[in-house]
C-alpha cells in the first residue's frame, strides 16, 4: 500500500480524501493556492506545499508545480479529486512517467471518454443504447442538415470536447441549423481548442440518471446502482439522490448491466460515473462517462455502506476492489450548499463566514472544508458543504432533510439553504415527480 499520498486539489474534497487516507494509514500531502493558506486541508493534511497563487492556472492546474511537491515530499501517488486535473490524459500519463501512481484510470480510457463522440461511438459498438444521431463527428453544415432531416426536428449539437453541458445548441427546425452549427463550434473551440461537434435527436425534459461503477486491474467491474441528478440549473447539480424515483427494478438492472458493459469497453480502473438520459417512457441512453469521483458520491457511498475513495485507493495500488456491490438498503439525498444567492440568480455570495453551526444527529451526513471565520475566496467554485441525508425510505429521508436544514446556520454569506428547503415543500418533488426542467417549471430563477 501507498505510504504518502499526494492531494491535487482543494476545498471539500481534498478534506474528504485526507480523511480516508488518516483511516487507511495514509500520510497525506495537501497542496494550495497562495488564498488556500488557512484552509482545513491544509491543517488536516500531514505536509503542505504552496504551489501558487490564487488563480487556478497558476495553482491546481499546474502540473510541473504538483509534480515538484509530489518529488520534494516523497509523494508515491496523486489523488486529483473532481474538476482541476481529474479528467487530464496528460496528466495522467506525465505522473506515470515520472513514477507516480495517479489515482484514477489509464490515460487511454480517460482520452476515450474525453472525446464525446468517440466515447457514444464504442458505446453503441458493444450494444449500450445511445441517442439516436451521426455516427461520430458531423463534418459540415450540409452533412447536419442531411442527418437531422434522416432522424427528425428537433436535434442537438454537442461538443465533442465538450461534456456537462458546455457549448450545446439545440436546433428546432432546418432554417436555424447553420446558424447553430457556426455558433456551436465556435463555442466548442475557444473552450477547449476543438471545433468538433456531433448530432443527437433532442430528448424534451429528460431525467438525468447516472450509473456509479468501479473497475480494478483484474478486469473487474461492478456497479453500485444510480444517481438521479435531473434537479440541476443550467448543468449545474443541487440535489441528487438514491436510489432514483423514477426508474424501476427492471430498467435499474438493464442501466447497471450496459454501465458495466460501456467500462468494460475500455478495461477500466478505479472509480467511473456512466451517465443516461431517460424518456418518459423510462427509455434510456448513455450520454457520457465521467471518468473520476464525483461531488454526489456521497450518495452512492450512504445507500450501499462503503468508502469508494477508499476502494479507488485499493485498486490504484493494485489490489482488488474490496467492496463488492451489495443491496443497497434506504434512501439517500445529497444537497449542495453553495455560497451562492438564490434571489438573485444565483449569484456568487464568497466572504466571511461570521457564524456556523452544522446539523448532526442519525442520518445526517455533512462533508465541508469551511469553519467559523473561514472567508470564501471568489477563485474557485462555490460548493461550500454537501448534506447527505440518509433513510430507511424518500420520505422519511426528506423529513430529516427538513429537520437537517432547520439546524444548519450559516451567516456572513448567502447560501441555497432557503431554496432547498423550498424544494422540500414543493408538491411534485415529494411525490417524485420531477425530471431536468424542475427548477425552470417551479422556481423563477432569472
Ligand atoms: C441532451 C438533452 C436532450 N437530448 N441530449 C447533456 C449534459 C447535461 N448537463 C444536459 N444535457 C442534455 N443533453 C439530448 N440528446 C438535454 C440535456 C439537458 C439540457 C440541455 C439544454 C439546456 C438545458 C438542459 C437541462 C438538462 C438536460
Amino acid at each position: 500500500m501507498f505510504k504518502k499520498i499526494l492531494i491535487a486539489n482543494r476545498g471539500e474534497i481534498a478534506l474528504r480524501i485526507i480523511r480516508t487516507c488518516k483511516e487507511m494509514g495514509i500520510k497525506t500531502v495537501a497542496v494550495h493556492s497562495e488564498v488556500d493558506r488557512d484552509s482545513l486541508p491544509v491543517i488536516f493534511a500531514d505536509e503542505a506545499v504552496c504551489i501558487g497563487p490564487a488563480l487556478s492556472s497558476q495553482s491546481y492546474l499546474k502540473i510541473p508545480n504538483i509534480l515538484s511537491a509530489a518529488a520534494i515530499t516523497g509523494a508515491e501517488a496523486i489523488h486529483p479529486g473532481y474538476g482541476f486535473l481529474a479528467e487530464n490524459a496528460d496528466f495522467s500519463e506525465i505522473c506515470a512517467e515520472s513514477g507516480i501512481k495517479f489515482i484514477g484510470p489509464s490515460p487511454d480510457a480517460i482520452r476515450k471518454m474525453g472525446n464525446k463522440a468517440f466515447a457514444k461511438e464504442t458505446m453503441k459498438k458493444v450494444g449500450v443504447p445511445v441517442v439516436p444521431g451521426s455516427d461520430g463527428v458531423v463534418k459540415d453544415v450540409d452533412e447536419a442538415k442531411r442527418i437531422a432531416a434522416e432522424i427528425g426536428y428537433p436535434v442537438i449539437l454537442k461538443a465533442s470536447a465538450g461534456g456537462g453541458g458546455k457549448g450545446m445548441r439545440i436546433v428546432w427546425k432546418e432554417n436555424e441549423i447553420e446558424k447553430a452549427f457556426q455558433t456551436a463550434g465556435n463555442e466548442a473551440n475557444s473552450a477547449f481548442s476543438n471545433a468538433d461537434l456531433y448530432m443527437e435527436k433532442y430528448i424534451e425534459n429528460p431525467h438525468h440518471i447516472e450509473i456509479q461503477v468501479m473497475g480494478d486491474s483484474f478486469g473487474n467491474i461492478y456497479h453500485y446502482g444510480e444517481r438521479d441528478c435531473s434537479i440541476q440549473r443550467r448543468h449545474q447539480k443541487l440535489i441528487e439522490e438514491s436510489p432514483s424515483p423514477f426508474i424501476n427494478n427492471e430498467v435499474r438492472e438493464k442501466m447497471g448491466q450496459a454501465a458495466i458493459l460501456g467500462a468494460k469497453s475500455v478495461n477500466y480502473e478505479g472509480a467511473g460515473t456512466v451517465e443516461f438520459l431517460v424518456d418518459k417512457h423510462m427509455n434510456f441512453y448513455f450520454i457520457e462517462m465521467n471518468t473520476r469521483i464525483q461531488v454526489e458520491h456521497p450518495v452512492t457511498e450512504m445507500v450501499n455502506n462503503l468508502d469508494l475513495i477508499k476502494n479507488q485507493i485499493l485498486v490504484a495500488a493494485g489490489l482488488e476492489v474490496a467492496n463488492k456491490p451489495t443491496t443497497p438498503r434506504g434512501h439517500a439525498i445529497e444537497f449542495r450548499i453553495n455560497a451562492e444567492d438564490p434571489d438573485a440568480n444565483f449569484r456568487p455570495s464568497p466572504g466571511a463566514i461570521e457564524f456556523l453551526h452544522f446539523p448532526g444527529g442519525f442520518g445526517v451526513r455533512i462533508d465541508s472544508h469551511i469553519y467559523n471565520d473561514y472567508v470564501i475566496p471568489p477563485n474557485y467554485d462555490s460548493l461550500i458543504a454537501k448534506m447527505i441525508v440518509w433513510g430507511t425510505d424518500r420520505l422519511h429521508a426528506i423529513k430529516r432533510a427538513r429537520r437537517a436544514l432547520d439546524e444548519f446556520k450559516v451567516e456572513g454569506i448567502k447560501t441555497t439553504i432557503p431554496f432547498h428547503q423550498k424544494v422540500l415543500q414543493n408538491e411534485k418533488f415529494l411525490k417524485g415527480e420531477f425530471d431536468t426542467s424542475f427548477i425552470d417549471q417551479h422556481f423563477k430563477t432569472n
